[in-house]
């Protein structure tokens, strides 16, 4: 088995794991990326087995929105239901607090909202996300209003951030997040209080959302791929 064949192998593993996890007459926080895709894949098997009866999506993105669709979650809205029973989300690093950067998909702003709604938030991970202190591997996602970006990067290099403007596929322009807004990606050298930094970021005007998910993880599944064989 290649090593890419393992790696998906045990994406799907993790993803099918956290499916397992969902029961009927749910509302459901459906995520972003590459992991929970196969989770949106098995709650829609699940589905389609009627396995799972009576389940209602509130997709974190648009990728989350067509992903339902194509396998037949139904889907509500914040307006319609009271509470969220699950949510289901990747991660970019996670540490042993249980704290996240998350944004790599530039929807952390609606998963954010989602994902603390839940009354559990289950995360799903390669072992290559766990991290000793957050920011050690991945720079940290913050969405921004466009005619803010200048004063923003300015402000989070005061604070000791070295900020970059994510830009899209062949650098021909900036990503532009499900908002409309902008995602600029920071550098700290260590996020010492990922909680206090999260509130000081979310503080700076023009600043929407930004990736620090603080005391929101209620499960972390982990899958890695040992000698080549694929485990959760
Ligand atoms: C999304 O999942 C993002 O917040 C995060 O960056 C991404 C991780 O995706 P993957 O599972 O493909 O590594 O929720």
């Amino acid at each position: 088995m290649s090593d890419t064949d393992a790696i998906t192998i045990m994406k799907q593993e993790v993803g099918r794991a956290a499916a397992q996890r969902v029961q009927s007459n749910t509302i459901v926080g459906l995520g972003t990326g590459s992991t929970t895709a196969y989770a949106i894949q098995f709650i829609g098997a699940r589905l389609k087995s009627g396995e799972l009866q009576n389940i209602k999506g509130i997709p974190t993105s648009f990728q989350a929105r067509v992903l339902a669709k194509k396998y037949g979650i139904p889907l509500t809205t914040l307006d319609e239901v009271d509470h969220i029973d699950i949510a289901i989300d990747g991660a970019d690093e996670v540490d042993p607090q249980k704290n996240l950067i998350k944004g790599g998909g530039a929807a952390h702003t609606q998963e954010k909202i989602v994902d603390s709604l839940a009354a559990q938030f289950i995360v799903v991970v390669d072992s290559g996300k766990l991290v000793d202190s957050l920011g050690s591997t991945f720079l940290l996602p913050v969405e921004v209003l466009p005619m803010a970006v200048t004063p923003v990067m300015k402000a989070i290099e005061a604070l000791g951030g070295k900020p970059e403007l994510r830009m899209g596929v062949k650098k021909a322009g900036p990503v532009v997040t499900d908002q409309g807004n902008l995602v600029v990606d920071v550098k700290f050298d260590r996020i010492e209080n990922p909680g206090e930094l999260e509130k000081t970021l979310n503080n700076l005007p023009g600043v929407l959302e930004n990736g620090l998910f603080v005391n929101v993880a209620d499960v972390i599944l982990v899958g890695e791929v040992i000698e080549g064989q694929p485990t959760v």
